[in-house]
């Protein structure tokens, strides 16, 4: 019981802070490289020298050295991630390598993993998170170890499709994330850590039929965050789910009947669209003289929308046109609404926006306003000498826009107004 409390006031005091090596930034620092030399010594001669280190191949710590303190002493640990060069042995290990009293180090546990590579490696206080992937596996494996006497024991073992850490309940300490797939949709496990070393778990099932996640991210939603996943159903386009933690665990959409509500082609994926750093969930419907077009042959119209937790709402924020294939996105002026609409030129690769009267007839119910291109950045010129004016560029491309309309076009927009409105999305 004492080395426990003693464990629990090391980590409220220290935050037990986490430090990853890598060889460029030894170099300049041979007292360290020494100790490198010393953990890599260690590791051979327990592992023998048939291994190849395995480095995490996402999340924060991406060397296959970490140095943690697991058993709460104050001092780090290193654990080694390797596999060994073997064909009938394909999984990740993982060693303990410590230092003894005379500053040798040793290694002193190993044990073998759940997949042929490591995916990530996270802490939760000091039990280690990780995440394996394999090549005959679609679902990666998690598994939780928590050190003790002298061992890395397995404390929770699952697969996942996202594994993350967010501080999703605002107490100031993270909860682990685990999604995956299960049956006919999706399951998340929420866990939080909790002073008696017992993680209390939040788990809840969304029923989303076959599929795969597509995406996710976090944003904030009544001051905490929430977790906004994309389903791509296998029958056709995408679901937004939004996690959070409100007394249990929330599925907002599917628990407020808005699921299919936010159903979409793929590609319209949730995130942040204005920069505002929040999420949005973007909408497609045909744009104003589209409404009778087959699908996949009209121009859209994108709402970005937000959630509205305290009336369960999904709450239209603005209007855009977004363009995916060439990655912008022009917000719609409050003016053009209903009374302008947009075509595309595949020959010359021109998106034109026009003033649009169905009641007159023939041609004269569309006066051009403006139009955008783009092209890769170093086949730029054409445009220009077309009359177009550079708006914004990329490493990749370079985006123009015409101003067809005279100023007395009270639909026009003027170069101020194209330019608030016209968003690259990275
Ligand atoms: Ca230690
Ligand atoms: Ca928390
Ligand atoms: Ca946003």
């Amino acid at each position: 019981m004492k080395r426990l409390v003693l464990v629990l006031l090391c980590i409220m005091l220290t935050g037990c802070q986490a430090i990853t090596f890598s060889v460029d930034g030894l170099l300049s620092a041979p007292k360290v490289a020494d100790e490198q030399s010393a953990i890599y010594e260690a590791l051979f001669e327990s592992a023998g020298r048939g291994i190849t280190l395995e480095y995490p191949r996402s999340g924060d710590y991406r060397s296959a050295f970490v140095l943690y303190d697991i058993d709460g002493d104050r001092e780090e640990e290193t654990l080694a991630f390797y596999s060994v060069n073997s064909v009938s042995e394909s999984n990740v290990k993982i060693s303990v390598l410590d230092s003894g009293e005379d500053g040798r180090w040793r290694s002193t546990y190993e044990v073998a993993g759940a997949g042929s590579s490591v995916d990530k490696i996270m802490f939760s206080g000091r039990d280690l998170i990780v995440g394996y992937s394999s090549q005959d596996y679609e679902d990666n494996a998690v598994r939780i170890y928590r050190y003790s006497e002298g061992m890395l024991e397995p404390i929770y073992e699952d697969t996942y499709s996202v594994l993350e850490k967010a501080d999703l309940d605002g107490c100031g300490t993270e909860e682990t994330l685990v999604v995956k797939r299960s049956g006919g949709g999706i399951a998340v496990d929420l866990l939080k850590p909790s002073e008696s070393e017992v993680y209390s778990h939040y788990f809840t099932e969304i029923p989303l039929g076959a599929g795969t996640i597509a995406g996710f991210g976090f944003s904030e939603l009544n001051g905490v965050k929430a977790l906004y996943l994309d389903f791509a159903l296998e029958s056709y386009g995408i679901l937004t789910e939004i996690i959070y933690l409100d007394d249990g665990i929330v599925a907002a959409m599917s628990q407020s009947g808005l699921l299919y509500q936010t159903q979409r082609p793929t590609g319209y994926l949730s995130r942040d669209y204005d920069g505002d750093g929040l999420i949005e969930i973007p909408l497609p419907q045909p744009f104003t003289g589209y409404e009778l077009s087959p699908f996949g042959e009209a121009e859209y119209m994108t709402v970005f929308c937000s959630f509205d937790p305290e009336q369960m709402l999904l709450v239209p924020k603005s209007n855009a046109y977004l363009s995916l294939g060439e990655s912008y996105c022009f917000n719609i002026p409050n003016r053009w609404m209903n009374m302008v609409t947009v075509a595309r030129d595949a020959s010359t690769g021109e998106t034109t926006f026009y003033k649009y009267d169905p009641s007159l007839g023939g041609a004269e119910n569309m006066t051009p306003l403006i139009s955008f291109a783009s092209a890769e950045s170093s086949a730029a010129s054409a445009y220009e000498s077309a009359g177009y004016t550079k708006i914004a560029e990329t490493d990749f491309r370079t985006y123009y826009v015409n101003i067809i309309a005279g100023s007395d076009e009270p639909m026009v927009l003027t170069m101020d107004e194209i330019r608030d409105n016209f968003h690259i999305i990275e």
